[in-house]
């Protein structure tokens, strides 16, 4: 991978700024300032990270439920996502989209969806704009195990075969779908052996490495740029907390919820990045700091936004007739 040192050291402040923005709204869901619940994405920051690396600022991006270390990774100003989950005026999307329903164009975070499955034809459909616009933009489409059973995981990986478009179907293999197992609900291991029906690469890689999934990644997104079509990257990583915070998890062991942590990606790329002489102790406490004052501004820039208006509900609804 050609990536200089700074594009490591930065790849790794991007997961720290991931793991500590979201353990800030974890907090502030237990604490009652984020009303609702919230799909805590703890324990998969690596996969984000390593594929939005290879990512153009004009390359798609369309997530999950889970979505809030794709809309980072991708470049999302932490202050307006904040606020958007907050539901605030000054959130992304003026506070109307929520926790789940953030999109933001001018990075090229195309949105999600609450219906399971849903995103990968949306994502398929942009591919296929690009494609027939002939620009080389790629589109990644995030999504996980359980969406893997949807129809719409097959139909879009067959039309994107068929029609060999530019899109990188990621799955976030984390074991669970809400608080059912994997191997509860399919019979396979792999969700990357689905790839093989549709005649496309289907590739398996440790997502708690985030070296490992951005070696994937790049391979994938050459291939999709280059017009050889889509690939199926599954990653395997670990939900580290409930399906939702205040999921009570009666269906894991306390040991399991533990041993999923083993895999932490952050320490892991921190052995690293030290082993390569490409961090100091000095550097990384550095970063740290800095990374805790950009969540702190965040937390102080959303909590002073207002909510949207009454008055305003119906703005930003339709797109105007062109
Ligand atoms: C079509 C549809 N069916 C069911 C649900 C309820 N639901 C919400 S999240 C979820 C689990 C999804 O699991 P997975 O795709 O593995 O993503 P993860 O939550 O593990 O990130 C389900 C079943 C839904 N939102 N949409
Ligand atoms: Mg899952």
């Amino acid at each position: 991978m050609g990536f200089s040192n700074e594009r490591f050291v930065g790849m790794y402040r991007s997961l720290l700024l991931l793991r500590k923005l979201e353990e800030k709204a974890v907090e502030m869901t237990m604490t009652g300032q984020l009303w609702g619940w919230l799909h805590s994405y703890l324990g998969q920051e690596a996969v984000a990270v390593g594929v939005c690396a290879h990512l153009r600022n004009d390359d798609f991006v369309a997530s999950t439920h889970r979505g809030r270390g794709h809309f980072l990774a991708k470049g999302l100003d932490p202050k307006r996502m904040l606020a958007e989950v907050l539901s605030r005026q000054d959130g992304v999307c003026g506070g109307k989209g929520g926790e789940i329903h953030i999109a933001d164009w001018e990075r090229g975070i195309i949105g999600s969806t609450g219906i399971v499955g849903g995103i990968l034809s949306t994502a398929t459909g942009v591919a296929f704009a690009c494609q027939y616009q002939g620009t080389d933009q790629v589109v990644t489409c995030f999504f996980g195990d359980g969406a893997s059973n949807q129809g719409s995981f097959h139909e879009s990986l067959n039309l994107a075969s068929v029609w060999q478009l530019p899109v990188l179907f990621v799955c976030e293999n984390n074991g669970y779908g809400e608080f059912t197992r994997q191997q509860d609900s399919m019979r396979v291991t792999d969700i990357a052996i689905r790839a093989q029906a549709y005649d496309i690469p289907g590739v398996v890689v440790d997502g708690d490495n985030v070296l490992t999934v951005s070696a994937a990644t790049e391979e994938a997104v050459a291939r999709a740029r280059s017009g050889a079509g889509p690939t199926l990257l599954e990653c395997k990583t670990h939900r580290w907390l409930g399906h939702y915070t205040g999921d009570p998890q009666g269906y894991r062991s306390k040991e399991e919820m533990e041993e999923c942590r083993r895999t932490d990606p952050i320490p892991r790329f921190q052995n690293h990045l030290m082993e390569k002489g490409l961090l100091t102790e000095e550097a990384a406490q550095q970063i740290e700091e800095d990374v805790d004052r950009e969540v702190a501004a965040a937390v102080e820039f959303a909590l002073d936004s207002p909510m949207p208006l009454p008055e305003t509900a119906l703005t930003d609804v339709y797109s105007k007739a062109p």
